[in-house]
Formats: C-alpha cells, structure tokens, sequence
C-alpha cells in the first residue's frame, strides 16, 4: 500500500515517456524501440519489440496513395474509413493496453524483489545498529546499576550511621528530659519556698516601716529633749570649765592618794614580812615598770594594778618593739574559748602564759592611770605577719560600757584603722551595747567594741587551717585580710606613752 504512489506516479511517467517513445519510434518509421523508465534513483531501461503496424485493407481504403488521390472524389467512402481508422486505433490501443499491463507485472515482480532485498537489508542494518545500541545500553545500564549498588550500600551505610546516632540522640534526649523534669521540680520547690519568704519578707518590712515610723517619732521626741537639755548643757559645761581645774587636779590627787596607799600597804607587808625574816617583794604597775626594774626577758609577772585588790599575773613583753608591753589579748590555737558573757570580760580569762582575755576593768584601771599606746599584731594562715598601732588608747568605765577611745593609728595592717576610730562600746552576747538593730556579739561571737557591727573582732571564733575562710564570726581584720578571713594568730597589748 505504502508504494502504491510511487507506483502510480512511475506508471504514469512511464506512460508519458512511452507515449513520447512511440511518438518518435512512429517518427523514426522503423527504428527499435526502447524505453527509460525513472523511478527514484533507479532508472529502467525496456525494449520493447515493434508494435506491428496495422496493415490497411486495401479493399477498405485502397492504396494510401489513392485514398489522398481520391479523397475528394471518393467523399461518399469517408465515413467507413474513419470508422475502419477507429478500429484500428482501438486495437493499437487494446495492444499498448495489454503492453502496459505487462510491463506494470514486470515492474512490480522486479520492485517487489528488491523492496524485499532492500527492506531485509535495512531491517539487517537496523538489527544491527539497534543490537549494537542495545549491548551499549546494556553496558551502560550495568555500568550504572553497579555505580547505584554501590551508592546504594555508601547510603545504607550512612542510614544505619544516622539511625545509630538518632538512637543515640534520642537517649542523651531523654536524659537531658528527665533531667528537665527534675530541675523542673526543684524549680517548683524553690518558688514554692521562695514565695514563702517573700510573704515573710514582706511580713518583716511590714514590721520595720511600723518600727522606722515609731523610731522616727522617737527621733523627733529626741531632738525636741536635745534642744532642750542643750541649752542646759551649755550652761553645765560653762561651770564645769570654771571647775575643770580643780577637778583634774582632785583626780590626780586621787590616784596619787591611791598609789600612796597601796604602796604604804605593801610596805607594811614588806615589814611584816622582814618581821617574819622573808625579803622583801618590789611592787609594779605594768610591764613598763618592770622592764625598767632591770627585767629583760618575755614571760609571764606579777603586777599590782591601781585600784585593783588582787595582784594580776600579765604576760610582759620585754623584747620586741622596745619592750614594756602589757599583753591584753592572745589567740594562738584555740585552746581557750572567746564565747563569754559580760562578767568573764569584765574579770578576764585564759592564762597569761598562752591565750587569754586580760579584762576590761584591769584595762580600764590601766588605761586610767596614765596616757597608754596600744599595739595590735596579726598573723595569717600563709604567714604574713602584720601590726596596727594606736598612739592613745583608752577604755571607759564599767558604766561607760568599758568605752573604747582611740587617736593617732599607724601600722601595716592597713591604710585605715579596722577599729572604730569614733570609739564604740564594749559589747558582749549578754549585753548588747552595739549601735545595731541587731544583736552583734551574737551574730559575730565573742565580745568587742562592735558598731553596726564593724570592721574587726579579735575575740571571734577560732576556725583552723582549711576552714578559715568565709567565715563572718571568725577573728577578722578587715583592712589585713577582708570581711570574712578569720586570723591564725593575734595580741594586743598596751605601753604607757613615752615609757
Ligand atoms: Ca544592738
């Protein structure tokens, strides 16, 4: 069917090259004929035999000759001889008919042949080409399923890595929750307790802005007195400059008195005892008179202090920093406890000959007599050894609290003086003399001249090496070693000025 076109168009070119074929075969009378056929790239080539030429029947028409010789003689016979022309034109045409028909069975043997040869060939070649592509394909195709079995095991490989660390991260997650859930409920209990002391907290500020408002209203009573008594005041202080003379002269002469006694009273011993046969014992105040006497060596004396009716043993000083130093305090390794009430501060404790508290009211009577220095060193934990000085020191009377006074402060232990320099009185758990809401001889143990509560307390608790540290009621020192470095060791001792 496909070439039934090309069929038709080489039947008709062929009909066309035959009709001019003939046409000049007439022309060349009795030449052979042949016939080129084209068909695509082909061209065919017939020869074909004569086509017999139809004889005239002479008694149809007569000699040629005499048909044009006779023709318009013979009118009346025109019209058999055309017919007679017409049959044989039929015939000619019957026989370039069946010609034809031949000629079309030997062109479509001969094309169906080498259709088949031509279409075997291409269906070879293609067959060929295709297998060829195929194998490619099929190397291709194994090339890549290898590169794919290959990414496909790097891929599993890396799947298992991931699923192995998911499983992993999916473990550490669930700690870190149940670690979460914890802190969660820590948090819980935490504000729990948290607002709890808020409430308190508010409850106790609550309290304070009652207390500041009383206080206040206090204050103001305060002033409204002070105004009042000031005036008096100024009027007192007037008289009392008229009688300051003779006052400081009649204390003089009081302790003078005093001294005279007590050292009439000894000598009436000394004659007792040289009654008895017994030499006689020399009398001292403080360690300053005994180093003067001829003594030079630290340790433990007896003195006889002013207005004291007990002799007093004092460790004594008699070599470093000049020498004459009566020993007030020393801690050195807390042996003995600094956690005493008034009465062991005002009396004294411990042993002069290791730690010990000397006594406020020895102090006081000391410290009255005459002018006093008083000396105070420091050690630490690492073994730096420090001092504070102060040229006048003094305390006050039991009823004055045992009131420090200080001037003139000078040492290593700091630019500043960690005593109160304003003065402060004495205060132990007992008696709370400090300028405090709070009790501080309480909070910070021991007793001492706290304020609110201070910078210094050497009478705090004694902590040992390794827990010294962060500790607020321990022998602290501010300006040596801050607020909360409790000392190894300490002593404070006083000398008359000058002596
Ligand atoms: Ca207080």
């Amino acid at each position: 069917m496909l070439f039934q076109p090309a069929m038709l168009f080489g039947g008709l070119l062929l009909l066309a090259t035959m009709t001019a074929a003939q046409w000049r075969g007439q022309e060349a009378g009795r030449r052979r004929q042949t016939h080129r056929v084209q068909h695509g790239q082909c061209s065919y080539t017939f020869v074909l035999p004569e086509p017999e030429p139809c004889p005239l029947e002479p008694e149809a028409f007569g000699a040629p000759n005499s048909l044009q010789r006779d023709l318009p003689a013979a009118g009346l016979h025109l019209g058999d001889w055309q017919a007679r022309r017409v049959r044989q034109l039929e015939k000619m045409l019957e026989n370039n008919t069946q010609w034809l028909q031949k000629l079309e069975r030997s062109i479509q043997t001969s094309l169906r042949s080498e259709l088949a040869q031509a279409q075997q060939h291409v269906v070879q070649n293609q067959t060929a080409t295709m297998l060829e592509l195929g194998t490619n394909l099929l190397n291709q195709t194994t090339a890549k399923t290898r590169k794919l079995s290959d990414v496909e095991a790097q891929v599993l490989n890396q799947t298992s890595r991931m699923e192995i660390q998911m499983l992993e991260t999916s473990l550490s997650t669930n700690k870190l929750e149940k670690q979460l859930l914890l802190q969660g409920h820590e948090l819980n209990r935490l504000q729990g307790r948290n607002s709890a002391l808020e409430t308190r907290l508010q409850a106790l500020e609550t309290q304070q802005r009652v207390e500041l408002a009383s206080l206040r209203d206090q204050r103001e009573r305060l002033r409204h007195q002070l105004g009042l008594q000031s005036g008096a005041l100024a009027g007192l202080e007037r008289s009392l400059r008229a009688l300051g003379g003779n006052a400081s002269s009649l204390q003089r002469a009081q302790r003078q008195l005093v001294d005279f006694v007590q050292r009439l009273v000894h000598v009436a011993a000394q004659g007792q005892g040289r009654a008895s046969g017994r030499a006689p014992e020399p009398v001292f105040q403080d360690c300053a008179e005994i180093q003067r006497s001829g003594a030079n060596a630290s340790g433990v004396y007896t003195i006889h202090m002013a207005n004291m009716s007990e002799p007093r043993k004092v460790f004594c000083e008699l070599e470093a920093n000049g020498g004459g130093w009566t020993l007030i305090q020393r801690r050195e390794k807390g042996s003995v406890s600094f956690q005493q009430g008034w009465k062991e501060y005002k009396e004294g404790f411990g042993d002069p000959a290791g730690e010990h508290w000397l006594g406020n009211e020895a102090v006081h009577q000391l410290t009255s007599r005459a002018a006093y220095s008083l000396r105070v060193e420091l050690q630490d934990w690492e073994g730096q050894e420090t001092y504070a000085q102060y040229e006048r020191f003094q305390l006050g009377s039991e009823g004055q609290m045992y009131r420090l006074s200080l001037s003139g402060y000078s040492g290593s232990a700091g630019d500043q003086s960690s005593l109160p320099m304003k003065g402060a009185n004495f205060s132990t758990r007992d008696a709370d003399n400090d300028e405090c809401f709070c009790k501080c001889a309480q909070m910070m143990s021991g007793g001492w001249w706290f304020v609110a509560c201070g910078l210094s307390n050497l009478n705090g608790i004694y902590y040992p090496s390794g827990y010294h540290l962060r500790k607020l009621n321990g022998i602290r020192w501010h300006y040596f070693r801050g607020p909360s470095y409790s000392l190894r060791a300490t002593r404070m001792m006083v000398r008359p000025v000058g002596g």
